[in-house]
């Protein structure tokens, strides 16, 4: 045991059943052998990405009082890690926890999880995207994919077609808004391989790890990778090699998925949690 084990706060929904958000999160994060508190920013019954007819519960009422009872009790977060938020005014309440619950060194993590596919979730507007880019200024990491990068810098989406310069420019505009690194999901200079694209202020030059490229994506990756990420930098990790481990295991959930045509909604990330494991006990 190390003098004082790590404590992770994580806020983003409950998505009751979809593999998604909060029910990765905590297994993922804890599977990395890190303490996990967790805020629910609302309660659904299931995601939002094919299900009809979900129900959605707004918990912003609840955030405020459950944050003054922790400072009230001093308790401090060594990482805060937000994912999908369920309002605007929540993007507020998390930049108060920065202030109010983080430890002086407190690793902030923002995956800005709004959009994918060059479209908004169900129930985001781009007003809350601009919110969005606010609290990524706040940010020592921020999490995006292409889609959430280009509506926070105001940069054209583009799927395909770009080179290097495209994605140089939404990680400077990333960094413009206050981050401190970035780190891009989804890039993809040719068809065979996907990669992550990380770079820090005051860096020229972007970092990448290139892996293999699946034939069709699952749901609920982001949230998978952007945990896995978490975990893997407070145990120590560099971006660039929490980044390699996360998407390493990403990809393992992945074919672990793949072939299973009634699991559309979801990604096996279970059946990858050894392999987590065992990286990050090497
Ligand atoms: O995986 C991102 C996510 C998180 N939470 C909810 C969602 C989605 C994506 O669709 O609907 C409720």
């Amino acid at each position: 045991m190390t003098s004082h084990d790590k404590k992770v706060l994580t806020v983003q929904d409950i998505s009751c059943v979809g593999q998604c958000s909060l029910t990765v999160a905590l297994p993922i994060i804890s599977a990395c052998g890190i303490e996990t508190a967790i805020l629910p920013s609302a309660v659904l019954s299931t995601h939002t990405g094919g299900f009809q007819g979900f129900t959605f519960r707004d918990l912003t009422e609840d955030i405020p009082d459950i944050v003054a009872h922790w400072e009230k009790e001093k308790i401090t977060f060594d990482a805060i890690y937000t994912g999908y938020l369920g309002s605007k005014r929540q993007i507020d309440l998390v930049k108060e926890m920065f202030r109010r619950v983080a430890t002086p060194d407190c690793l902030k993590v923002v995956d800005p999880a709004m959009a994918d596919h060059g479209k908004l979730y169900y129930g985001f507007d781009m007003d809350f995207a601009h919110e969005m880019s606010t609290l990524c200024g706040e940010a020592d990491v921020v999490l995006p994919n292409i889609t959430e990068a280009a509506m926070m810098t105001g940069l054209p989406y583009k799927d395909k077609g770009y080179d290097e310069t495209y994605i140089k420019a939404l990680m400077d505009g990333i960094l413009a808004l206050g981050a401190k690194t970035v780190v891009l999901t989804g890039v993809c200079y040719d068809e065979a391989q996907l990669g992550i694209a990380v770079l820090s202020a005051g860096e020229q030059k972007i970092s990448y790890y290139f892996h293999e490229k699946m034939e069709k994506s699952c749901h609920g990756t982001g949230d998978i990778y952007s945990s896995a990420f978490v975990g893997a930098m407070v145990r120590g990790r560099t971006p660039l090699e929490a980044a390699r481990i996360a998407g390493d295991f990403t990809l393992a959930g992945m074919k672990a998925t793949v072939g299973d045509e009634g699991h559309w909604y979801g990604t096996k990330f279970e059946k990858a949690l050894p392999l987590l494991i065992h990286e990050l006990n090497r």
